[in-house]
């Protein structure tokens, strides 16, 4: 499996393709990773350090790829964080490109935009982007539930509230939809909700609440669940995959008290999950 993931890059810590990248290749999974940015650190630090890069270098690096003759081989592209709105059409171009070699390969889009308690946090014109661009052309979003809210303009407390968002959100493009985060009020005050909607079918997987404020767990999620996703075709298994393994991971990551995922140090749980949650019909 060859995936072309476009996303942050971080020197310490472990956010958008310093996330992404080291599961999926644990996984076997062949990445062909191109940045957005260049930082210290994540930016929940309040502080970081670094350039956001140029739009051209993405292009220029995709235009690397295609001349290796490699793109009819690309099943999927994977995209996270964006530093700058003009990168937008640099991701566009890329997706184009890939599609055009390979009519099969799929756009997993996580539009990074915020989260419930820190707001937006890309800059003006990115959360647009994706409500007014990429999404109407991915084939699979990754929301969380702050972002589900911002792209559908809905408010979403209920569990009947997050279907209709996500329908809203698939009747405007991606077929599939993935909600990585919910706590809706159904949801048990100790436990966490994921959601995904593909092909009439919406499934949720329901883990155990941590104590724990770490970035970078979304990043992980929606790279996962692409991988599942191609490797099986099924929605329902790719979610209980990759819940169970991002569970493991954050319990991992509690257990140390650490300020980052320990995505080497746990990394067996991408490939032997410690513990799975079923999936069930809702
Ligand atoms: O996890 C989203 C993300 C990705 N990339 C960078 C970030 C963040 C969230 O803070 O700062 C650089």
């Amino acid at each position: 499996m060859n995936i072309l993931s476009i996303q942050s890059w971080v020197a310490y810590g472990h956010v958008g393709n310093a996330s992404a990248v080291f599961p999926l290749q644990r996984l076997g999974a062949e990445v062909w990773a191109i940045h957005t940015v260049q930082f210290s650190n994540h930016t929940g630090y309040g502080a970081w350090r670094g350039q956001v890069l140029p739009a051209a270098l993405i292009g220029d690096c995709v235009q690397g790829i295609a001349e290796r003759g490699v793109l009819p081989r690309c099943d999927a592209v994977l995209t996270g964080y964006v530093g700058d709105a003009a990168t937008g059409e640099a991701i566009l171009d890329a997706v184009a490109r890939v599609k055009a070699a390979n009519p099969a390969a799929l756009w997993c889009c996580d539009p990074v935009i915020g989260d419930v308690g820190r707001g937006v946090f890309v800059r003006p014109g990115i959360p647009e982007f994706f409500r007014d661009q990429a999404l109407a052309l991915a084939d699979i979003a990754t929301p969380n539930q702050f972002e589900l809210e911002w792209l559908t303009g809905r408010e979403v407390a209920t569990l009947a509230g997050a279907r209709a968002a996500v329908a809203a959100l698939q009747a405007g493009g991606p077929r599939c939809v993935l909600v990585t985060s919910l706590r809706v009020a159904e949801t048990p005050a100790d436990a966490l909700d994921l959601l995904v909607a593909e092909g009439g079918e919406v499934w949720r997987v329901r883990t155990p609440l941590l104590p724990l404020a770490v970035n970078g767990a979304g990043d992980a999620i929606a790279a996962l669940f692409l991988y599942h996703r191609l490797s099986t075709g099924s929605a329902r298994v790719a979610l209980e995959r990759a819940a169970a393994s991002i569970h493991g991971l954050l319990r991992r990551t509690a257990e140390a008290g650490s300020r980052e995922l320990l995505t080497v140090a746990a990394q067996e749980e991408f490939v032997a999950p410690g513990h799975l949650f079923p999936a069930e019909a809702c």
